[in-house]
């Protein structure tokens, strides 16, 4: 791997930083790491800025999205902002009902059980993501070299919200639609599809230096379901991204589900550079699984955060090792930050991956 070492690098701008290096596989100053839901519940800082404002309201104000996605780099010193956001967003720009509730997640006012529901389902348009071009060209001009990901929800994980109609742990009315009404499926995952596209592109657009494509529980699925029936949206995803120069991609493009290890080689093949990998499968393995050309991120079990300091140190230190496997390494959690998580445990790990890189840079 080129996790840290001898091609020792600075950088002076986002496009030429740490984690896009490794997104790409080259050579890296230290090892970018940044943790899933880094802006968020976790800190005391979020929550007294939020309070008061629902949590879908506080996404479109830009002065607040600015300063929540600021606040864990301040403190933690990731090497990395996370837009602050979230997957469900565009569907309720384009004007979908979703609430988020506190303690529960998305909830969908009309889920869609029916064909006609899936042609009901409004387009996004550009011209609605104003708030969001702001939010992004604001937090580029204050974060200097430090990069910006950008991101949205993938068509299969975006369409179990909307087919249960709020968080599940089965997704069996979503498998339900899934086989029952194949067409419709394939219309409801274009559509969505379409609107991560549309959506990714305007943070592109905005200057963000890398996007990641949430499929958060692509895991429920087997893999011939997902190569059949999900990843060919996924992919159209990435594809309707598109470049601003042919053969040259804008921006990195890192995709992530939990539970994949069955799917790993499949995510890769949607399109992305990097493939997130949760904390069931170890790094080096999951290098072997999705093959040449893909770097990883991950994969920290975020109990661990909730873990002693002499545990937390040891898994810190055996993600890092079992990283070095593959192309490219960026640091991250197997996925996000609970809820309880002692923002101190955050930093500490932040710190731990930076000493071990620059002593690998030492040897
Ligand atoms: O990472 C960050 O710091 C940026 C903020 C972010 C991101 C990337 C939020 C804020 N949401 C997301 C993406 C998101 N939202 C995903 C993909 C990542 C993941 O798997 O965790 C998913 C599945 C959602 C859906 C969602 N939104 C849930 C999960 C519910 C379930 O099905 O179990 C929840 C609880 C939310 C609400 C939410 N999103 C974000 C925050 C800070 C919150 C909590 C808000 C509140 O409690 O009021």
């Amino acid at each position: 791997g080129t996790a840290a070492g001898a091609d020792t690098v600075s950088s002076t701008s986002p496009a030429d930083s740490d984690l896009v290096r490794a997104a790409l596989g080259g050579p890296v100053g230290r090892t970018p790491v940044w943790f899933m839901r880094q802006a968020g519940r976790s800190l005391p800082e979020y929550r007294e800025l939020r309070a008061g404002t629902a949590m879908l309201q506080a996404c479109q104000d830009p002065d607040l999205v600015t300063e929540i996605t600021l606040q864990p780099v301040r403190r933690h010193g990731v090497d990395a902002a996370i837009l602050f956001s979230d997957i469900v967003l565009p569907l309720v720009v384009a004007g979908v009902d979703i609430e988020i509730k506190p303690g529960v997640g998305p909830v969908v006012a009309e889920p869609v059980r029916s064909v006609a529901d899936v042609d009901a389902l409004p387009d996004l348009d550009p011209g609605q993501l104003d708030f969001l071009t702001t939010s992004v060209s604001r937090l580029v001009a204050e974060l200097g070299a430090t990069p910006l990901i950008g991101f949205a929800g993938a068509p299969f994980t975006l369409a179990t919200y909307l087919i249960e109609g709020g968080p599940s742990k089965e997704h069996a009315r979503t498998k339900a639609f899934m086989y029952a009404e194949p067409e419709a499926w394939q219309r409801l995952l274009a559509k969505l599809s379409l609107s991560a596209a549309v959506y990714l592109r305007a943070q592109v657009d905005a200057g963000v230096s890398a996007v990641q494509l949430f499929d958060s529980w692509a895991g429920v699925l087997s893999a011939t379901d997902y190569a059949t029936r999900v990843l060919p949206h996924s992919r159209a995803v990435f594809d309707g991204l598109g470049n601003r120069s042919a053969g040259e991609r804008d921006v990195p493009r890192i995709h992530f589900g939990v539970g994949t290890g069955e799917l790993l080689p499949l995510i890769g093949d949607a399109g992305a550079d990097v493939v997130g990998v949760d904390w069931r499968v170890p790094l080096d393995e999951a290098a072997r699984r999705v093959g040449p050309g893909y770097s990883l991120q991950g994969n920290l079990d975020p109990a661990v955060l909730l873990a002693d300091r002499a545990t937390l140190e040891a898994e810190v230190r055996r993600v890092w090792r079992q990283g070095r496997a593959a192309r490219g390494h960026i640091f991250n959690l197997g996925h996000g930050v609970l809820p309880d998580t002692d923002p101190g445990a955050i930093t500490h790990a932040v710190e731990l991956v930076h000493q071990l890189s620059a002593e690998a840079g030492a040897e």
